[in-house]
């Protein structure tokens, strides 16, 4: 039987150290998180959900949006899968007897994690204005609520639509389609704290906003570099992809200040050499990067080919060929990139010239190469030109639009791809608002939205009156905590379509709902028909996801449901569009996805295939560049990197290895050597004596931005860890208190949460 919920919060944070393990994977791994599964669903319940991951009649992995290979391994998941799997089928519940036990300050004083180990909520719940508790709610009325609110708006861009990347492809469409029949472009996301960066980057250069590489790319590509990416962590079945790549031949490079442990060995759970510990040594090349020296490091390794053309003879170090026929901008780039001098790349990178010249070695040696990265290229203020400068990187050697090449952004969020392809985003293209207008008969606005950061801006400046978010918990993974959170309580009605309690529950605005949705996992039944749903992948693959479990509670809607009912209640009953049979008939809002999205024709008849089919990708299938010049364009923006003044640390915030966002499933992360606690800070030794701060000893992080407010995160445990020189790292969402609102990224837009300024003060006491 699995065990209660913790009944109080761990008394103290209290990480205890030892040395990091030397590789990821293998029976820990698999044994660790079987454990934890056992504790939220019992063992009978673990092994028949976890049969059902990833396999092609069963459900999508609710956890990260790496793609499955096309003949799923019968253990097709890997820990953190088993993790995400188990925090969702939990047999627990927050159900009303629970919150008629804990008043709304109770649950406020409570960790995000104390609150996620509750369970699942059961029953749609309402904070009347001035109330103690959240009491049940009746859906009708819950829904009437939001509706009276909605309509009584003096205007449709006062209210804000979040949605988070675990929505499916068919809610998702419905959605943006409702709060575009409502009026507005108000379409925050969790993309705009995540790859954003990469879809404005892309877009311009390339584009299409999305990777341009497939799995079989991965097993053909001679040199793949992973920038920024822990996917030992989050995305742990890239391991394995990495693995069979250099089985085929493949060199590898990681970029990182983090000597991670996923990207050193790697034991492959999945195979009996791995499950033993004996795993290949994945990285060849260790090039361990100042934070924030990408740009200066892909700029340099351009330069470094031209020279190789122009003034070693190496004709062979550009595809003219390439450059001539489908470039536009490399004169202009070639000037920029010739006056890149050593000593701003080894200040920027903080690297050796020998690393980079080895890297080089390495680039004129693969004839294909491929760059993957996740936040630790997209989270910084310069991340745009960042990833611009990865683009022209590859296209001196044409490396985009052929096998084994080309650009892979790996997205988090199991569906945060597939969202946008639905046309969540605050900025839609011209093009698919007109695709609506034709297929629907109503003038979709067209003046830009709000983002998540224009979003809270809003709600503070009370331009934004009702807050409405499918999925997420948007006050825990926002920068700013304290600004956001006295944002969200002047909102006039906030409401949280969720599976599990979070944060965001407990900060409300004057009045609350909590609206509760059937996960992944679980059948969705209606008048005894069985319905699923589709996702996309981070490679642009989409595939059918159909839950096996029984639901949690038998009040729990679908995400589907939830939206048709609200737009039939907002809309009213004789709007023209169809939403009861939408709510109703999946298949007919797949019949309108394929009239309005392109890729997706015979929508309804491809994804019956197993393992689904891909979408079309112009650069990658064609070598066609729809941009503004027809061609894929170079950029020559200065090369940039955070400056620190004497005595301060360049902090990132990052994952552990348990948690997933702001689901914290426990106070280990194993691979880094830390136990039972999340207030820690990992700093070079020879920073941290500098600085004056021993190993173990506690300090504050304050974080120094220009508009002089104090921003400071109390008692966190230093780590003497071998990260960078000059850097510093620390979880999110501990750490999003330092992040200012408006440290953003240039055009993007994205919180700037790894590269904070901050001070170091050893704590009293
Ligand atoms: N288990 C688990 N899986 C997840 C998630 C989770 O929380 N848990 N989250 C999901 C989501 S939404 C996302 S977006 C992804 C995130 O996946 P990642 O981007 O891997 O997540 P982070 O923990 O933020 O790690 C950032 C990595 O970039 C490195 N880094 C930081 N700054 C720099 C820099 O300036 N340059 C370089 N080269 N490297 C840098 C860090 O050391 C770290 O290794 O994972 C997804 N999968
Ligand atoms: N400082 C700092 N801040 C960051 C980041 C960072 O690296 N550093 N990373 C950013 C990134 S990359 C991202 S993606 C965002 C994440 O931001 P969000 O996507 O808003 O946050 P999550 O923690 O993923 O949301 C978890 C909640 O989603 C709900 N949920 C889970 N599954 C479902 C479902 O199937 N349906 C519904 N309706 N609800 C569900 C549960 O209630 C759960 O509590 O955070 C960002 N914030
Ligand atoms: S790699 Fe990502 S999608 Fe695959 S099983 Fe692990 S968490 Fe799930
Ligand atoms: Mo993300």
């Amino acid at each position: 039987m699995p065990a209660k919920p913790p009944a109080e919060d761990p008394v103290q944070d209290a990480p205890e150290v030892s040395a990091p393990p030397a590789s990821a994977a293998g029976l820990p791994a698999v044994a660790r998180s079987l454990r934890m599964a056992h504790r939220q669903m019992g063992a009978r319940r673990t092994a028949l959900t976890l049969l059902h991951v990833n396999q092609h009649d069963g459900f999508d992995c609710p956890g990260c949006a790496w793609p499955e290979p096309d003949r799923p391994h019968t253990a097709e998941f890997c820990e953190n899968g088993v993790k995400a799997v188990a925090e969702e089928a939990t047999v627990r519940r927050a159900g009303p007897d629970f919150f008629a036990r804990h008043a709304l300050a109770d649950l406020a004083r409570r960790s995000g994690y104390w609150l996620g180990q509750q369970g699942r909520l059961a029953e749609p719940m309402y904070l009347a204005e001035g109330a103690t508790h959240y009491r049940p709610v009746s859906w009708e009325r819950a829904l009437s609520l939001v509706a009276a609110e909605l309509t009584a708006l003096d205007s449709p861009d006062q209210a804000l639509f979040y949605t988070s990347g675990r929505t499916g492809n068919e809610a998702a469409f419905l959605y943006q389609l409702f709060a575009r029949c409502f009026g507005t472009n108000n379409l925050p996301d969790c993309s705009n704290m995540c790859h954003e960066s990469s879809g404005s980057a892309l877009a311009e250069t390339l584009g299409v906003g999305k990777g341009s590489v497939l799995l079989e790319d991965l097993y053909r590509a001679d040199l793949i570099i992973v920038a920024g990416q822990n996917p030992g962590t989050n995305h742990p079945r890239m391991l394995t992809a990495l693995e069979r790549a250099k089985a085929a031949g493949a060199r590898i490079i990681t970029v990182n200040p983090l000597p991670e442990a996923g990207l050193r060995r790697f034991n492959n759970p999945q195979t009996a050499r791995g499950l033993a510990g004996r795993g290949p040594e994945l990285t060849d090349l260790f090039l361990q990067i100042r934070i924030g020296g990408d740009q200066a490091l892909f700029r340099m390794l351009g330069a470094l080919l031209l020279r190789a053309a122009e003034q070693d003879g190496r004709t062979d170090a550009l595809d003219h060929d390439f450059l001539t026929r489908h470039t536009h901008g490399f004169e202009q780039y070639a000037e920029a990139a010739r006056a890149t001098g050593w000593a701003e790349t080894l200040a920027a990178t903080g690297l050796a010239r020998e690393d980079i010249e080895a890297a080089l070695r390495m680039v004129l040696d693969a004839r294909s190469v491929i760059v993957c990265w996740a936040m630790g290229l997209t989270q910084h203020k310069h991340s745009v030109p960042t990833i611009r400068e990865v683009v022209n990187f590859l296209l001196l050697r044409g490396n985009v639009g052929r096998p084994g090449a080309g650009v892979c952004p790996v997205r988090g969020h199991s569906n945060v791809q597939g969202d946008r392809t639905m046309g969540i985003t605050e900025r839609p293209a011209p093009a698919f608002l007109d695709a609506l207008e034709k297929e629907f008969g109503f003038a979709p606005p067209r003046a830009p939205g709000l983002d998540t950061v224009g979003s809270i801006r809003a709600l503070r400046d009370g331009r934004a009156r009702v807050f409405f978010a499918l999925g997420g918990n948007f006050v825990s993974a926002a920068p700013d905590t304290e600004v956001t959170e006295d944002a969200m309580r002047r909102a006039r009605l906030t409401v949280h379509v969720s599976t599990k309690l979070n944060r965001s529950h407990v900060v409300p605005g004057a009045r609350a709902l909590i609206l509760p949705a059937l996960g992944r996992t679980e059948r969705d039944e209606r008048d005894g028909t069985e319905r699923f749903v589709t996702v996309e992948d981070s490679m642009g693959m989409v595939h059918a996801s159909r839950g096996r479990l029984a639901p949690a509670s038998p009040s729990l809607l679908s995400e589907v449901e939830i939206v048709c009912r609200l737009a039939r209640r907002v809309l009213g009953p004789d709007h023209p569009l169809p939403w009861e049979e939408f709510a109703r008939d999946y298949a007919a809002v797949r019949d309108r996805i394929a009239r309005v999205v392109p890729g997706f024709e015979d929508f309804n008849e491809r994804i019956t295939r197993p393992g689904g089919f891909a979408l079309p990708h112009a650069p990658r299938d064609e070598r066609r560049f729809p941009t503004a010049t027809g061609k894929a364009n170079f950029t020559a923006a200065p090369v940039e990197h955070p400056r620190v003044p004497e005595g301060r640390l360049l902090l990132q915030t990052l994952r552990s290895h348990d948690q997933f966002n702001t689901t914290v499933y426990g106070l280990d992360d194993r691979y880094r050597g830390v136990r039972g606690g999340r207030r820690v800070v990992f700093v070079h030794p020879e920073d941290a004596r500098r600085l004056g701060l021993a190993d173990g000893c506690y300090a504050d992080i304050s974080s120094e931005w220009e508009d002089g407010r104090e921003r400071t995160a109390p008692g966190f445990r230093v780590i003497h860890y071998p990260t960078a020189r000059g850097c510093a790292a620390a979880y999110y969402p501990e750490t999003n208190v330092l992040v200012p609102l408006d440290a953003t990224a240039d055009i993007s837009n994205t919180p700037a949460s790894k590269s904070l300024v901050v001070r170091l003060t050893p704590a009293a006491g």
